[in-house]
């Protein structure tokens, strides 16, 4: 193993039929994060941006990224050199592509809906792209070209016409040759080399070389959450964004025919992704033997791997819930609304119905989710911290927005407008109420 420590990796375990309710409720809750104090040390960074432009945006890079640059933002051409990948790298992001693309290509809405709600009263909804969006790509721990897949394909498919990266540059001022790839297939139209609090300020507000944006997207640290949530209250900005950020969480649902070795896979994929990852385990009747054998799993795999530091941390903060039914499983998962649900289960496909809340679902033995975190086809920008209660994962509409549209005939007026007129006087609004008599009086 690449750390000598023997400690044990194990999460703790509760039991659904002794625990109180007030328990329960405990363990769906997710570690509460310290927001007012980032916002205290993120506004003063969003701020300089705003007021200073590049100035502050370099001195920000060279302060936090350690690297002084003389330009912030790249635009295409993209030199091929900047992006020349390993065969067998650009071929997995090629197949990637080309399953993310499929999938999201499907979700675009193309087509106008039209309703006659009365006769000569027609009234349509059509899509059109967010013109300018920014795609916040993360450097940290792990570069991850993965989620420049994610956001820039569905903006890439939606039709979005500028569509701006931002990412930390890394220590010799260059972007990963992964990513500079990426921004390429999918059209970027610049890239910000900046991170944190800054880029994020950048792509609200725009600079003298960073293209101001409408909509803001990505995962990142506490800093970039903090300044997301900033700048979409500022009206300045006139910016929104994708959802609300948290860390990262897989629920695994496991019975009696779940492989343990796979289940404890799935947990640990989840939970090299930060110490503050949250993984949960609901195990369904299982026999003690069966749920130490997923417990041995959890710390000898981890034992193996590379990010173990890191597992050590979130295992530990991690939880088994044993429960006694599948039903009283999934009624838990609902409540707790996971970002990733993996159903380990000898009927997986047919509990998906019953599923309310979650960010994506993976059925099966053989659907792990680092496929869907990579190539399978679905998007890996999904709600966190229970979110999934009321925001859909990122998506093609997520790049699109919808405008209404209506054209009445006089014969629709004059079936309409009495109704109009009517509710307008109810209001007190007689201007209303005379926008629509005016006419009717001009018809008879
Ligand atoms: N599981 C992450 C996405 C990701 N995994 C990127 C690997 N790379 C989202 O929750
Ligand atoms: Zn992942």
């Amino acid at each position: 193993p690449p750390f000598a420590n023997d400690e044990t990796i194990s999460m703790r375990t509760f039991d659904l039929a002794t625990i109180e309710p007030e328990e329960r409720s405990q363990l769906l809750r997710r570690p509460v994060l310290k927001s007012d104090e980032m916002m205290a040390k993120v506004r003063p960074i969003v701020e300089d941006v705003r007021i200073r432009g590049d100035a502050a945006l370099l001195e920000l890079t060279a302060k936090f990224d350690k690297v002084t640059l003389d330009a912030t933002v790249i635009f295409p051409p993209f030199s091929p050199s900047s992006m020349e990948l390993d065969d067998e790298v650009r071929v997995a992001i090629d197949k990637a592509y080309h399953n993310i693309h499929k999938f999201h290509d499907a979700q675009a809405d193309r087509s106008t809906l039209v309703v006659e709600t009365t006769p000569g009263v027609i009234c349509s909804r059509f899509a059109r792209p967010v013109a300018r969006v920014g795609l916040y790509i993360p450097g940290g721990t792990a570069i991850l070209p993965s989620t420049a897949l994610m956001l820039g394909i569905p903006a890439q498919v939606a039709g979005c016409k500028e569509v701006v990266f931002a990412t930390p540059p890394r220590p010799d001022g260059s972007i990963s040759l992964e990513v500079m790839y990426v921004a390429h297939l999918v059209g970027a139209t610049a890239i910000v080399k900046a991170g944190g609090a800054q880029a994020i300020a950048a792509l609200a507000y725009g600079t003298e070389t960073v293209p101001k944006v409408d909509k803001l997207f990505g995962p990142g640290n506490q800093w970039v959450t903090a300044a997301k949530m900033l700048v979409q209250n500022d009206t300045d900005a006139l910016v929104s964004i994708d959802m609300p950020a948290g860390p990262s969480e897989v629920l695994v649902i496991a019975d009696h025919t779940a492989n343990p070795a796979f289940v404890a896979a799935d947990l640990l994929s989840q939970a090299e992704h930060g110490v503050d990852s949250q993984v949960v385990l609901l195990a369904v009747d299982l026999p003690a033997e069966r749920l130490e054998a997923i417990e041995q799993e959890v710390d000898k795999q981890a034992k193996a791997l590379p990010r173990v530091d890191i597992m050590r941390q979130s295992i530990a903060k991690s939880i088994i819930v044993k429960t006694k039914t599948v039903d009283e499983a999934i009624d838990f998962s609902n409540d707790y609304a996971p970002e990733h649900l993996i159903m380990h289960l000898e009927k997986a496909s047919d509990c998906v119905a019953q599923i309310d809340n979650a960010g994506s679902v993976f059925v099966g033995p053989f659907t792990p989710e680092s496929c869907g975190d990579y190539a399978s086809g679905t998007n890996h920008t999904l709600p966190t911290n229970g979110y999934a209660r009321q925001f859909s994962g990122v998506n093609t509409q997520s790049f699109q927005k919808h405008i209404t549209s209506q054209e009445i005939t006089a014969a629709g007026l004059k079936e309409l407008g009495p109704v109009v007129a009517t509710l307008a006087d109810c209001e007190g609004l007689a201007a209303h109420a005379n926008a629509v008599r005016i006419r009717l009086r001009e018809m008879q």
